[in-house]
């Protein structure tokens, strides 16, 4: 049985990449969530991976850190889910897809926190950020075009692409990023599921610890 360490779901994007993916996936997991800035927090995580970082997948005793293996071992442990493309092309080119947001898109990771129950349209982003935003809306556009004939999502069906997607989804729709045809309508598709939506009220429902400090505080 799984156990999947995360973080606050009004801010923890990273927890979300995970999380969304077994959930879709229809795989049974417990959710175990530690509050951040907490004591708790750095035991728990501390005491299983030694980067200190969720989410944290735990396969009975064995841990996984860092959302892109976690997502690997999952597809692995569970090919009849699907968790990427069937061809060999569109699995290859989920595969670039992720590791891009994996490990790029930082602008706008840091002009656009993941911010769930916040609505903060009109913020004047700078321009790398904003280059990101058009070329996250150009990968959604050309990829629908060119992989997404069997479903509304990157690929057709659900992939560990769209998992690692959701979050940006997320910020795009507190920021209020314009969005229109195809983008919007990939968009739309990730709200529309069971499972975005069930991590949404969840995040909703939080008595998030929010510090004073915390500038979009101030802005909700
Ligand atoms: N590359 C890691 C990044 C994970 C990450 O940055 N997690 C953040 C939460 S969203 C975290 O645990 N922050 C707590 C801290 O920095 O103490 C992954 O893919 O899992």
């Amino acid at each position: 049985m799984y156990t999947l360490i995360i973080g606050n779901k009004n801010y923890s994007s990273w927890s979300l990449r995970p999380w969304i993916a077994l959930r879709a996936a229809g795989i049974p997991f417990t959710e175990q969530k530690l509050g951040f800035f907490t004591e708790e927090f750095s035991r728990r995580v501390g005491a299983v991976s030694p980067a200190g970082l969720v989410p944290v997948l735990l396969d009975g005793e064995f841990a996984i850190w860092d959302t892109l293996a976690i997502c690997e071992y999952l597809a692995e442990r569970h090919p009849e889910a699907r968790l990427w493309p069937q061809d060999a092309r569109a699995r290859a080119r989920a595969r670039s897809l992720t590791a891009q947001m994996h490990s790029g898109f930082g602008a706008m990771r840091q002009a656009l926190p993941m911010n769930v129950e916040a609505h903060l349209p009109g913020i004047d982003f700078p321009a790398a950020a904003q280059q990101d935003i058009e070329r996250l809306q150009a990968i959604w556009r050309d990829t629908r075009a060119a992989f997404g004939q069997g479903g509304p999502f990157l690929f057709g069906e659900f992939s560990i692409a769209d998992a690692f997607f959701a979050p940006v989804v997320s910020r795009f729709t507190t920021y209020g990023i314009a969005a229109s045809g195809p983008v919007r309508d990939y968009m739309d598709a990730v709200l529309a599921l069971p499972a975005m939506q069930e991590w949404t009220r969840d995040a909703l429902a939080e008595a998030t610890f929010v510090p004073e400090d915390e500038p979009y505080r101030k802005q909700r």
